[in-house]
């Protein structure tokens, strides 16, 4: 047996990563973009190579990301927010909609873009998701985004 296996390493030094965070529930995405950039930092990734952009909400993530994409200076890119259920399926459609743009982005631009985007069904749900009884996704997110970021560079097979 000789078979070939290519998988990428959790090491962030000297990876260049954006991260599109959107403002809407801010008091959450505040917490997952502080969870981002622990992970990429304790990972030995440089704050100088962290590129944040805010945008006014969930649905506007996957158009900075495609901006940020385009300048070909990043090695990967993560989308990050909170979108809670409320009384209409305003919160289904922002979620569908971001999920299959985030893919598009990643497609079109041959760069990794993880979706760290919080879906919950209600307040509660979404406090445990930003750094608290379930983790933090922001920085699940970010570590996502750097193994496929040094995957990305294996894979010239
Ligand atoms: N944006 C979010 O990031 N989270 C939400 O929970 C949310 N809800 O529920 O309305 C939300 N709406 C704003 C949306 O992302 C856009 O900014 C807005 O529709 C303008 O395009």
């Amino acid at each position: 047996m000789n078979i070939k296996e290519v998988s990428g390493n959790l090491v962030a030094k000297g990876l260049k990563i954006g991260i599109i965070v959107s403002r809407f529930n801010d008091f959450l995405s505040k917490q997952l973009l502080s969870g981002a950039l622990d992970c990429f930092v304790r990972h030995g990734g440089s704050d100088k190579d962290i590129t944040v952009v805010w945008v006014p909400g969930a649905n506007e993530t996957p158009l900075a990301a495609h901006k940020m994409a385009k300048t070909g200076k990043m090695d990967a890119l993560v989308v990050i927010g909170a979108v809670i259920q409320g009384a209409t399926p305003h919160a289904d459609l922002i979620n569908s909609q971001v999920s299959r743009s985030v893919a598009k982005v990643a497609m079109d631009n041959n760069i990794p873009v993880i979706n760290g985007v919080v879906c919950a069904s209600n307040l509660e749900q979404a406090i445990e998701r930003c750094g608290t009884k379930a983790g933090n996704k922001g920085w699940h997110a970010v570590e996502a985004a750097i193994e496929m970021a040094n995957l990305y560079k294996e894979m010239a097979i």
